[in-house]
């Protein structure tokens, strides 16, 4: 049994498939032999501007899809970030031990900060990824499934732990990332060399796990594909069909190999309404379980998640103030 920790930021009010494939599926598989943590975490989401009224909304929904999805309470800690504030507790120390030319060379910020300039970048956009050292720091945890794109991220808190343990004697556990190949990078929609993202400002970019049948059908209808009309898997020559591919081998749980013999003669139209189907249906006990969660199960459920995570956090904040003297 390993300690596992991930989380996902409330940065808006719906997830999308990407976060199911590319991260919830595999927390649903780790909850059953290992003592895991999914935190919801809302300092993340503070890294772009947030509306503070959406914002709660937002992290309401967070919890049912994460309920909705399959996780279990009575076998995983859910916990909103911002209430163990041993979080940013621990982030403080850390800064005081990681490199600025270390922040820079963090691909996520670089990209961000090309597209906004960096006049405008934000001191917690930088530093963010020395939060997310101290969030999985905090507990000691040794698995930390992630999408390729944080692999970086996790490399440097282990590079952080290392440098820590060396300086004040063995405190932290080095983790280790756990990455699905299938589904690590779901592409959105209209453009299929970029990662489909939940904050995008074209809603047709990605499926919403909440998006109602004749909405997904539309946006598969509009998905970004080629000229050829041929149904193959190849990522660099058809990004937009092979990314098409890979959702509809998630969600049906047939191979690429055998959608590609299936769909050999047909064309692009009849393979998108097939697909549109068939996430609709694999979307449809999700949905159901989602409307009906109640606000009353949500809070009992952060309560209970806050008492567990917070007896963990204190005590390892406890030792690490130890260990740099304010002790
Ligand atoms: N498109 C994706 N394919 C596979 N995995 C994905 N993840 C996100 N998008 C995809 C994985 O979901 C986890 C949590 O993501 P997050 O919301 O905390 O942060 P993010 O990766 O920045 O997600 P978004 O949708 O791109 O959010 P915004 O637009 O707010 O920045 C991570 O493990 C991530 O890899």
């Amino acid at each position: 049994m390993k300690r596992v920790l991930s989380g996902i930021k409330p940065s808006s009010d719906v997830l999308h498939l990407g976060h199911y494939f590319g991260a919830i599926k595999q927390w649903l598989t780790l909850q059953e032999k290992n003592e895991c943590f999914f935190a919801v975490v809302d300092l993340h989401a503070l890294t772009t501007p947030q509306e503070p009224k959406q914002l709660q909304k937002n992290i309401t929904n967070l919890v049912k899809t994460y309920l909705a999805s399959g996780l279990n309470p009575q076998k995983v800690v859910i916990f909103k970030q911002s209430e163990i504030a041993e979080h940013t507790q621990l982030f403080w120390v850390l800064t005081t031990i990681t490199k600025v030319s270390e922040l820079f060379l963090m691909t996520q910020y670089k990209d961000k900060v090309q597209k906004e300039g960096q006049k405008s970048a934000l001191a917690g956009l930088l530093n963010y990824p020395i939060l997310m050292a101290a969030d999985i720091l905090l507990y000691d945890a040794q698995l930390v499934p992630v999408g390729e794109d944080q692999i970086q991220h996790l490399e440097l808190t282990r590079e952080i732990a290392r440098r820590f343990n060396q300086r004040f004697g063995e405190t932290f556990v080095l983790p280790q990332p756990l990455v699905e190949k299938v589904g690590a990078r779901i592409m959105a929609l209209d453009d299929p060399t970029k990662k489909m993202s939940k904050s995008d400002k074209n809603p047709f970019s990605f499926i919403a796990l909440t998006d109602k049948p004749e909405l997904i059908k539309t946006k598969i209808k509009k998905a970004v594909t080629d000229s050829e009309n041929r149904i193959k898997y190849d990522p660099i020559k058809k990004p937009g069909i092979s990314n098409l591919l890979t959702i509809m081998s998630l969600v049906t749980r047939i191979p690429l190999k055998s959608l590609e013999k299936k769909y050999q003669e047909t064309g692009y139209a009849l393979f998108k309404e097939d697909l549109a189907e068939a996430i609709i249906k694999f979307l449809s006990p999700f949905q159901t379980k989602y409307n009906q969660i109640s606000s009353s199960q949500i809070e009992k459920v952060l309560s209970e998640g806050r008492k567990k995570a917070k007896t963990i956090a204190q005590k390892k904040i406890q030792l690490v103030y130890q260990k740099i003297g304010l002790r």
